[in-house]
């Protein structure tokens, strides 16, 4: 008896809000004359610009985030393409942690419109997570004009599947007596951390949902996947025992920017770098009371879309982070590796926290 209390005061109420076809359903609020109308939002197609989100209209043309705007353009011609206005999106996403700062103060953002809740100890609504949703889609919609979806589970990671459920505007329970049973038909693509390439290894095995993936025995998985093997194990019988972490640890910082046309010199590809690093510079200025760095790290992408990083240790502490001479002499050693015209260029800083604990720590919103 006294185990089965333990079990149930362990039960947790975690609730995933993520609001629906974010940046674009802000800029239809703010001009009701694109509402109806397929739109995204993202870069011009004529300037290689990427789709970074698109209302539902658009989906139906089959139009998606992080596709090329030129294949949108093709798909949907009648497509509205406005760019992003970050700083909007941004105190949309304040007015969203004020509404759920009325239920918790354990949250956990994982993007702008995106965040975990922990609502075990919360009084509100008698303590139902349930009830909570409905209230917080509810003021959302009343307060703000904007529509979210929510997941209720006793975890991370099935709060995150189930704000996916009833997508847009809907909320999706699973209580912890269906936990077991809601698994079993759920595809492993599902799990975070499965990509494509991770998906395809375990088809090969013959698993596609999680219930094949708990035949699996631990041993095997963890052969195979070394330290994530054991994450899938749990995660197929619906454990996470991840806690909602009100505050979050930057691991990096970095600047990338796409060209409106492929730099095939490598002398203009330096150039360019110089930009990038001095934007990081103003940027890492900003929050390195709090974090310092321990790598700088440069990407290229090639025009075929292949690309490569390279990193390198930051050595004695009297060095400047964002040297530019330091960043050119990684990408003079990287850019050989594909030695082809490049699309986007991007440097970065490896961070690790300041010593000094009592700082603040940035919150990521
Ligand atoms: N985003 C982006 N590039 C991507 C994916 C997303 O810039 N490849 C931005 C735009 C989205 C926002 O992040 O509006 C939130 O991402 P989501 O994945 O939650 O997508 P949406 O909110 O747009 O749609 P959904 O209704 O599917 O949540
Ligand atoms: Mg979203």
């Amino acid at each position: 008896m006294p185990e089965q209390l333990s079990e149930e005061a362990s039960q947790r109420k975690i609730l995933h809000v993520d609001a629906d076809s974010f940046y674009a359903s802000v800029e239809m609020r703010e001009n009701p004359e694109l509402r109806g109308r397929p739109v995204a939002v993202g870069g011009k197609a004529q300037r290689r610009g990427v789709i970074a989100t698109c209302n539902y209209e658009a989906r139906k043309f089959g139009v998606h985030s992080a596709m090329a705007s030129s294949r949108a353009t093709a798909l949907c011609p009648q497509l509205i393409i406005v760019p992003p206005r970050f700083e909007l999106y941004r105190s949309v996403s304040r007015q969203f942690h004020e509404v759920f700062r009325s239920y918790t103060k354990i949250i956990e953002p994982l993007s702008l419109d995106e965040a975990f809740l922990d609502v075990s100890e919360s009084s509100c609504c008698s303590g139902s997570a349930t009830l909570m949703a409905q209230e917080i889609l509810q003021r959302i919609s009343d307060e703000l004009n904007l529509t979210v979806s929510a997941g209720v589970a006793p975890n991370k990671f099935l709060a995150k599947v189930a704000s996916d459920w009833n997508k847009p505007n809907g909320i999706f329970v699973i209580p912890p007596e269906n936990v077991a049973a809601f698994v079993l038909d759920l595809p492993v693509k599902k799990i975070n951390g499965v990509g494509k390439v991770t998906a395809a290894r375990l088809k090969k095995m013959g698993v596609e949902t999680c219930a094949d993936l708990q035949a699996v025995p631990l041993n095997d998985l963890l052969q195979r996947f070394g330290k994530y093997g054991k994450r899938l194990s749990e995660v197929a019988r619906g454990v996470d025992n991840r806690p909602v972490r009100s505050t979050r640890t930057r691991k990096s910082i970095s600047v990338e920017h796409t060209f409106a046309e492929d730099i095939a010199a490598l002398s203009a590809m330096l150039e360019a770098l110089d930009g990038i690093v001095e934007e990081l510079d103003r940027r890492y200025e900003k929050i390195s009371d709090s974090y310092f760095p321990i790598k700088r790290v440069v990407k290229i992408k090639y025009a075929d879309f292949t690309q490569t990083t390279l990193e390198e240790g930051i050595g004695s502490s009297g060095e400047r982070w964002c040297d530019p001479p330091q960043f050119r002499r990684l990408l003079q050693a990287a850019w050989p590796r594909g030695a082809k015209p490049v699309r986007l260029l991007g440097a970065g800083l490896r961070l690790q926290p300041a010593k000094h604990t009592d700082s603040p720590q940035i919150l990521l919103v």
